[in-house]
């Protein structure tokens, strides 16, 4: 290397000093030594004003011979005064071919970021870092300012430092005279394994993230690339091989890319949506496949690499929109197969996605399923390939029940339908429910496996809410087995949810359907249910009109089991029907009657097994509207009253049908549309809150039927109250078990129940039944149910002209009377730490238990059985207070002589800090 330096420096004084003694140094080194003797610690900052000792082409190399700036050294490199944040000097008037040395310390081996403060009012140029003479940046950019005094950090790719001491150099490679000034650099451990953003500054998204510019962090951490070298030797150091394109707007590009090969990239999203991705490539050669990462998860699925005729025939794909939240992510482009350079890689451009929000997928047939309910797969989501679902062969391949590409076979389960099958990884399908209430379901999965099986999972909303699921081998592609997940939260109104297949073999099971349940004892769909606890119960019908006779003969049964005791033929029974001319019904008396009695729903039957209509029915003119003189709906006058008095109503409806032929095992299938046809009129036109069904003993009718009346009914609103009649009256049916004219003592745990009584021995009017229950019988019943957590529904039986019989309005109306005077002690209640006692039942709300004495204690005191701390008793009825002391056993009350309300008085126990039995 010629030393012109040494002529130059002898020009000024103090340079001279300083001058000869670095000479001295370099002449016995000719290597530079650290500023002020001491190399400079890394990680650290190094001041590029205190480059090394040594001078001109030792520690430096200025082609001007004066230090343009003047300042703080007095070798020819050109030091200027730094206006940036901690003020100093910066290396300026920098011009290609110029270097300037810096002797580090390097505290420990490893990869270091290195970030440079720098400032450019020009056109710029490019520069690199040597380390010990060896590039170890590629060429990196310098940007433009805005001014030389316009401080901005960049940053170059990592570079890797062995511990002791380094000579890093910094080079100017491009660009015009003084093509940048330089004020310090920071070089920063980067733990071992991280990349980093090139130029330290993450890629901007929306912008175009150019495939050059990968992270820095080296093979391994920023990149995988099998060749070592950069085989296109452009733009950086590093593995990844990158070329010049001609592409518009020019650049680099990643090439040369093998399967197995990778990129990151760290990126900024400055707010969250969903962003179109822009992909410009070229290939000249037969292509392959790759995929983009955003933090680890595929989000453009597998891409083929089109042939675009040259390795320069620059294209755009369109990848699939991608939703990103704002903050840092680390986008990965990754080589799955192809040949060697199974293509080139420019850039990746991100805009915020035109979205026309995808278009929803819509319910099938513009029916959201309903939840509680039972989900039937292949009545997945209209909107097609991409929207409603995503099926890897175009065809359904399975030929059943739709013509879309989702594969629907035959299902030989009970109940036949049809089954989604020929399920691949990838694939999925949505479904549009509407859900009744927020509360944990449980899903009963029903499906079958003659496979190897795979893995699937559910979301809801697009989030995951079951986990990965293993689909079993079930022995067969139709040996149908259920798979349960419980405590699924969802939450009310209409929500998606996808079945996902996640992994496994071609076709890892088939699916048919999906029950998903509530818990009817907590969901707050039951809630007002659990707190009404009393309801009034109306049998009417053609039989009213009979009031137990036909022809002479008085039935010995039931009122409203005339036609069958007595063996009346239809054709005959029917004519009653022109007989029916209720004109004396008022919906609103009745719901007065009840109100009076204190119930909080009323049942009524629209249907009893007669099979005559109490409403404007579409399947027959066999009711109340067509066949009668009255010509009236009475479900839908009894609704309208019973919801504006602030009641719940409900429809009895009777499977079994003494009127209809097609109730039968020959007519089932023709029945259940009757039926659903009936039903649908109830709940849209009548907007029943309960369904009671009844008459479910016959052979022909099953629980698998009635799990498919229940999917019917809950798809149109799942918010309904239905009883376990649906199916075969088990206790695993419906929301709550029917005991019929007895009070349950051993309905299983977390059950709910509702007893149904007569009030006198007849459901339909007899006008020779006056066998009435006492006000006394009720209030005891009602209390003994209510003590035990059930409902009682509480019937009365109309007569024919629509008067509810003048003896049970005096009993209801006494029963009413003493369920006012003591409503806490019934409604809202559940049931109390202790049972039944020998005077009586208790009813518990929170802290407060309600001691219900039918059998007043002689002594004057009431002992009842329930620790903790009492703060106060009275008698609930008439707020009068009462003594009390409490002891090891429960509290007594000191009661007064005689039973202050008959036929019940309830004693109120305040408890504070809860109880105990
Ligand atoms: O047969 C019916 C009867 O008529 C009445 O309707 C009762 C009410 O629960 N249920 C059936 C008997 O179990």
């Amino acid at each position: 290397m010629v030393l012109p330096y040494r002529r130059r420096n002898s020009a000024t004084t103090h340079a001279t000093v300083a001058t000869c003694i670095e000479s001295l140094e370099r002449r016995t080194f000719l290597s530079s030594t650290p500023f002020n003797g001491v190399a400079a610690a890394v990680p650290g900052t190094i001041q590029f004003e205190n480059f090394d000792q040594g001078g001109e082409g030792v520690a430096y190399h200025d082609p001007t011979a004066a230090n343009e700036g003047g300042q703080y050294r007095g070798q020819a490199v050109d030091v200027g005064t730094a206006s940036d944040a901690g003020g100093g000097y910066f290396v300026g008037w920098t011009n290609p071919s110029e270097w300037e040395n810096y002797t580090v310390n390097v505290a420990s081996g490893g990869n270091y970021a290195v970030a440079l403060r720098v400032a450019n009012g020009g056109a710029g140029g490019t520069f690199h870092l040597n380390v010990d003479g060896v590039n170890a940046t590629g060429s990196v950019q310098m940007p433009q300012t805005g001014g030389w005094q316009n401080w901005t950090t960049i940053s170059t790719p990592n570079i890797a430092l062995s511990s002791g001491n380094h000579v890093l150099t910094l080079s100017i490679d491009s660009g015009a005279q003084g093509m940048g000034n330089f004020n310090y650099m920071t070089l920063t451990a980067v733990p071992a394994g991280t990349n980093t953003p090139f130029n330290g500054t993450p890629q901007a998204i929306p912008g175009t993230l150019q495939f050059e510019n990968y992270d820095n962090g080296g093979e391994g951490i920023a990149y995988h690339d099998t060749s070592a070298a950069n085989e296109g030797g452009q733009y950086r150091a590093g593995g990844v091989d990158l070329g010049a394109a001609s592409d518009a707007g020019g650049g680099f590009f990643v090439g040369w890319t093998n399967p197995g090969e990778w990129e990151k990239y760290t990126v900024n999203v400055t707010s969250s949506t969903t962003f179109a991705m822009a992909l410009r490539v070229a290939n000249g050669g037969p292509g392959g496949t790759f995929h983009l990462n955003v933090d680890g998860n595929n989000v453009s699925g597998s891409v083929n690499m089109p042939n675009t005729g040259g390795w320069q025939n620059w294209t755009t794909i369109n990848l699939p929109n991608v939703a990103l939240t704002t903050g840092t992510h680390v986008l990965t482009l990754s080589i799955d197969s192809g040949t060697q350079g199974m293509g080139n890689f420019n850039y990746l451009a991100f805009s915020p996605a035109q979205v026309t929000p995808p278009p929803n997928s819509t319910p099938f047939q513009g029916q959201a399923q309903g939840v509680p309910g039972t989900l039937e797969f292949e009545r997945f989501d209209v909107g097609g390939e991409g929207v409603a679902f995503h099926d890897t062969s175009p065809a359904n391949e399975g030929g059943q029940f739709r013509n879309e590409a989702v594969d629907l076979g035959a299902a030989s389960d009970a109940g036949g339908t049809a089954f989604v099958g020929w399920t691949n990884p990838g694939e999925w399908y949505k479904y549009t429910v509407n859900v009744a209430s927020s509360t944990l379901y449980s899903l009963a999965i029903r499906v079958a496996n003659g496979g190897s099986g795979g893995t699937f999972h559910i979301n809801v909303d697009g989030v995951n809410r079951t986990g990965a699921i293993t689909m079993p081998f079930t022995g067969g592609w139709q040996n149908w087995t259920t798979l349960n997940v419980n405590n699924v939260p969802i939450s009310a109104g209409a929500h998606v949810l996808t079945l996902m297949i996640d992994s496994g073999t071609q076709g890892i099971g088939n699916f048919n359907w999906m029950a998903i349940n509530d818990n009817p004892a907590i969901s707050p769909r039951t809630q007002w249910w659990r707190d009404a606890k009393y309801g009034m119960f109306v049998h009417w019908g053609l039989y009213s009109q009979l009031a137990g006779h036909w022809n002479g003969q008085t039935t010995n049964g039931f009122g409203e089991w005339i036609m069958n005791d007595l063996n009346i033929p239809l054709s005959q029974y029917s004519t009653v029907a022109s007989q029916f001319n209720p004109t004396q019904f008022s919906a609103a008396g009745w719901v007065q009657t009840a109100k009076d009695a204190g119930m909080q729903y009323i049942v009524l039957t629209s249907k009893h097994h007669e099979g005559f209509s109490l409403f404007d029915t579409s399947v027959n003119t066999y009711n109340s509207v067509d066949a009668t003189p009255w010509h009236q709906d009475a479900v839908a006058q009894l609704s309208a009253a019973t919801h504006a008095a602030g009641l719940h109503f409900g429809a009895y409806y009777s499977i079994l049908n003494w009127a209809d032929a097609n109730a039968s095992a020959g007519g089932i299938n023709t029945y259940m549309q009757t039926m659903e046809t009936q039903l649908k009129e109830l709940i849209v036109n009548d907007d029943v809150d309960i369904l009671w069904f009844d008459g479910e003993w016959p052979d022909w009718w099953t629980s698998e039927r009635g799990r498919e009346l229940n999917e019917f009914v809950r798809n149109l609103n799942p918010s309904l109250i239905i009883n376990n009649r649906i199916g075969k009256r088990l206790s695993t049916e419906g929301d709550y078990d029917t005991p019929e004219g007895v009070i349950p003592t051993n309905e299983p745990a977390g059950r709910l129940w509702e007893t149904a009584m007569t009030l006198n021995d007849t459901w339909g009017y007899k006008d020779t039944d006056n066998d009435w229950k006492s006000p006394t019988t009720i209030i005891d019943d009602l209390a003994t149910i209510v003590s035990r957590g059930g409902n009682y529904l509480l019937n009365v039986g109309p007569t024919g002209a629509g008067v509810i019989p003048a003896p049970a309005v005096s009993v209801l109306q006494q029963v009413g009377a003493w369920v006012k005077a003591n409503a806490a002690a019934i409604y809202g209640t559940t049931t109390a730490p202790i049972g039944p006692q020998s005077w009586g039942v208790l009813t518990r709300k929170g802290n407060t238990l309600y001691a219900i004495v039918t059998n007043w204690p002689t002594n004057g005191i009431l002992h009842v059985g329930v620790k903790g701390t009492v703060t106060g008793t009275s008698i609930l009825s008439n707020g009068q207070s009462l003594s009390f002391s409490t002891n090891s056993t429960g509290v007594d009350i000191n009661v007064p002589a005689s039973m202050p309300q008959q036929p019940a008085t309830v004693i109120q126990i305040n408890y504070s800090g809860g109880m105990s039995a």
